[in-house]
């Protein structure tokens, strides 16, 4: 017998996601949405099936992510903000409490939720993964939503 591999796809057609966005340090945030909604249209959702919330930082974007997944309709939430250590001495409890309420969030949500939250030493870091040399972030944690969405779906299918 062949082993079983249960594994997402990555089509977005008729996906409807939702994006949230931190608006601090919005030049390397606003990238990231790029990025985010590139990936989901690319690979086939609609432009009217993305919906994006701002809020006002990285450390709002976990109750925001939660309302929306619990207001229901919506497949993913990917939340995308960027916070900067050399820009604030309460970078971690910033970046923890982005990180600890995002996971929770994915832990206790029907919907697919995932992390593109930058959390990094300098300008220069985050500017890398805003698009430049090592990618987009916002566009890898939307390709992990796509994926999500499906291998969620396909557990459900078994289990129903
Ligand atoms: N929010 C961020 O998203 N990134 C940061 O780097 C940052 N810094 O540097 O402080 C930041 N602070 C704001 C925070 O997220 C809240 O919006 C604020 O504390 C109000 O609750």
């Amino acid at each position: 017998m062949e082993t079983r591999v249960v594994e997402g796809k990555l089509g977005a057609s008729g996906m409807k996601v939702a994006i949230i966005a931190g608006r601090f340090n919005a030049f390397i945030v606003d990238r990231l949405v790029q990025g985010a909604v590139d990936a989901l249209t690319r690979s086939g959702a609609l432009a009217a099936d993305i919906a994006i919330y701002r809020c006002p930082g990285a450390f709002e974007i976990p109750q925001v992510a939660r309302r929306v997944a619990e207001a229901g309709g919506v497949d993913a939430v990917v939340c995308l903000g960027c916070v900067i250590r050399g820009a604030t001495p309460h970078f971690d409890y910033v970046a923890g409490e982005a990180a600890r309420g995002i996971g929770e969030l994915a832990r206790t949500a029907r919907c697919a939720i995932t992390f593109g939250v930058l959390t990094t030493e300098n300008i220069e870091q985050a500017v890398e993964r805003a698009g430049t040399k090592a990618g987009n972030k916002g566009f890898d944690a939307a390709m992990a939503a796509i994926e999500m969405v499906s291998l969620l779906r396909q557990i459900d299918d078994r289990a129903g």
